[in-house]
């Protein structure tokens, strides 16, 4: 049967997982506030909102409305300095291969990002036209756990939950996958990611023999 795949993009697709620790890093810097690479953890596909929320309440801070924007527009500005300077090369290994394998079986590939940067940085590494469907944080109102993203991807794809795979690197994007009724792949630690049904470090350890016994399911 024909499958719907959804990836993730920060952490999966590339990379930028550590961008945006060093850009909220440095805003937290900025007001006085440190926190930890494992608390770094809880921010990862989790929306830029939630994000400085966090970010704030674990220095004990409350700030207006007016600042909380214009943090969080600091915040983008130094991210994208990044991404500016991103290309190619920043693709994660094998996530090409595994891309171009699943269209050739001819199953869906669609993205699904709490980043409203998503698209600029799949055309900047260049494979913006190997997704069929792109959701993104600026087309959901609910940030993972919640299963929005995932379920307007398998709703655009027309594809019941139950066919979907979904590839994440954070708690909070396999929290949001088994939450869509989705079969969900963690990209990264075991003992972080141990809510997936399966997890592999990266896709070079993801086979053809697995990947077609998810499409033969
Ligand atoms: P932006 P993903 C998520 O992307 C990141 O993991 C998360 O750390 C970030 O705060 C969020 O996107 C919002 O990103 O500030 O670019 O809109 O992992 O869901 O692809
Ligand atoms: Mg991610």
């Amino acid at each position: 049967t024909r499958k719907a795949f959804i990836f993730d993009l920060d952490g999966v697709i590339v990379d930028t997982a550590k961008y945006h620790f060093l850009a909220w890093k440095k805003l937290a810097g900025s007001i006085g506030v440190d926190f930890t690479e494992h608390q770094n953890e809880q921010l990862k596909g989790v929306s830029r909102v939630k994000s400085l929320e966090k970010i704030l309440a674990w220095g004990n801070k409350t700030i207006s409305e007016a600042e909380f924007t214009k943090l969080m527009a600091l915040k983008n500005t130094d991210y994208l300095t990044y991404i500016d300077k991103m290309d190619e090369q920043e693709i994660l290994p094998d996530v090409t291969k595994t891309l171009d394998f699943l269209r050739n079986e001819n199953q869906h590939i669609a993205l699904g990002s709490a980043s409203k940067n998503a698209r600029m940085i799949l055309e900047k590494v260049n494979i913006l036209e190997k997704f069929d469907v792109i959701v993104d944080g600026n087309d959901v109102t609910k940030a993972k756990p919640d299963p929005e993203v995932f379920l307007k991807s398998a709703q655009h794809l027309n594809v019941p939950p139950e066919h979907c795979i979904v590839f994440e690197d954070a708690v909070a994007g396999i929290q949001a996958a088994n939450n869509a009724g989705m079969i969900s792949i963690g990209i990264g630690k075991k003992d972080i990611l141990h809510e997936a049904d399966y997890v592999f470090t990266d896709f070079t350890e993801i086979d053809i023999d697995f990947l077609n016994e998810l499409i033969s399911k």
